[in-house]
């Protein structure tokens, strides 16, 4: 297959394979391996410079406890997230799977056990759609950092890599996404043999989703760290850390709380786009209690409203100011400060018929006027009780628009 019936292919096939992530939403991303021992994040290995030897033993030590990855996928399934991606290999170059390609992997190291295999167990129990991650870098691999400089080496390590993908797709069933990290040291998506890897991998899971990560634009954006929608028509998951790190790190102790959880959900939705939250195992698998913490009132707020996150959303921009969610000509108003008995809201240009507390359902009494909208007789407290984030439904006449701009002027 050429190159260019490669990427017409998959743009002819992605609305019907990206139709369930569109409204998905919201999925874990779960950082573990060898590095979780030593507690200081996924990058320690490069910046304490560990010779390859020492960090090595980290792999004889890895003592798993059994099946903790029924732990994370219930806890995303309690929490509202619909799929989930793991690290099957991260920078480090440790397989968590049963690999024939190296034997630097967990089924003949320390855990004695393929722990992607359990993961997908997991998933499968639990419901959710599967992601694979896999770094493209590798520190441990001899040819991992050679490739760039030497022709015989970087053919070795891509083998390894065609290798490495063609199990991950073909081993563990049915998988979902994709996740490509980490493209140094080489160029391009032609060094990488990213199309031949990716029409492989496509050839193997015909309804998978790919990341961007691999010198391809692929199927969708990944903003790190970030939340900012892509441009329009082009799909984007914020991929974001819990406490600003990837792998376990007890010295991190800022985690983002279940309000920034929401706030950065309520981004995500407004721009038509995903959000993968993530959590970094302790060594034996178990999840943080902080994160477990700030998840467990999420689920209970998403229990609640959902409706106004999940499924086909309408973009924001270009139709509303900030805070709301629109579908059709259903708007979705976030009130994450809650004003008190009056919420006067400026600007909305559309007929509104109804307006509801979305996690009741109980109408609220308003006056519309040209420029101002009312809401009156609220309770005195936010009517949420999990995370003081009320949302409140607005039926309309039309697909909603509200017009403020910066100066003053009735138009
Ligand atoms: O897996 C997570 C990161 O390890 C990985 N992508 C996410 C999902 C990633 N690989 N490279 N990068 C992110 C960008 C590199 C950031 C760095 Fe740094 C800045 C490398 C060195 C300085 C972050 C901060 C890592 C160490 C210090």
């Amino acid at each position: 297959m050429t190159q260019e019936e490669y990427l017409a292919q998959v743009e002819a096939t992605r609305a019907q394979r990206m139709a369930w992530w569109r409204e998905a939403r919201f999925g874990m991303f779960v950082h573990w391996g060898l590095y979780a021992q030593l507690g200081r994040n996924e990058w320690v290995m490069n910046r304490e410079r560990i010779p390859v030897a020492e960090y090595e033993s980290l792999a004889a030590a890895w003592k798993p406890k059994e099946r903790p990855a029924r732990e994370w996928a219930r806890l995303a399934k309690d929490s509202g997230m619909k799929y989930m991606v793991m690290t099957t290999k991260h920078h480090d170059g440790f397989c968590l799977w049963d690999t024939q390609q190296t034997d630097y992997n967990a089924v003949r190291r320390g855990p004695g056990r393929d722990l992607v295999r359990e993961y997908v167990e997991a998933c499968h129990e639990f419901g959710l759609r599967v992601g694979l991650y896999y770094s493209l870098l590798d520190w441990h691999h001899p040819d991992g950092a050679q490739c760039a400089k030497d022709e015989t080496a970087r053919r070795r390590f891509l083998d390894f890599t065609q290798g490495c993908v063609r199990e991950l797709m073909s081993n563990y069933g049915k998988i979902d996404i994709l996740w490509y990290d980490g493209v140094w040291p080489l160029p391009d998506a032609s060094a990488w043999e990213s199309v031949q890897r990716n029409a492989m991998a496509r050839q193997l899971q015909p309804e998978l989703i790919i990341n961007n990560r691999a010198f391809l634009e692929e199927d969708y954006g990944t903003p790190e760290e970030r939340v900012t929608p892509a441009e329009q028509g082009r799909d984007w998951e914020a991929c974001m850390t819990f406490n600003y790190a990837w792998g376990y790190m007890p010295s991190a102790i800022d985690w983002r709380s279940t309000r920034e959880v929401i706030s950065m959900l309520g981004t995500c939705a407004a721009g038509q786009g995903n959000l993968l939250l993530n959590i970094g195992p302790k060594p034996d698998g178990s999840v943080p209690e902080e994160a477990v913490e700030q998840l467990a009132p999420l689920g209970r707020w998403l229990a609640d409203n959902g409706e106004a996150v999940y499924g086909a959303v309408d973009r924001v921009r270009g139709a509303m100011e900030g805070g709301w969610t629109i579908k059709g000509n259903v708007a979705y108003r976030w009130c994450p400060r809650w004003p008190g008995g009056e919420l006067v809201i400026g600007g909305i240009r559309t007929k509104v018929n109804r307006i509801t507390l979305l996690a009741t359902g109980e109408p609220v009494q308003f006056w519309q006027g040209d420029q101002q909208l009312k809401m009156l007789n609220l309770p005195q407290r936010s009517p949420d009780p999990h995370a003081g984030v009320a949302v409140y439904k607005f039926e309309c006449d039309a697909p909603p628009r509200q017009v403020l701009g910066s100066g003053y002027v009735v138009l």
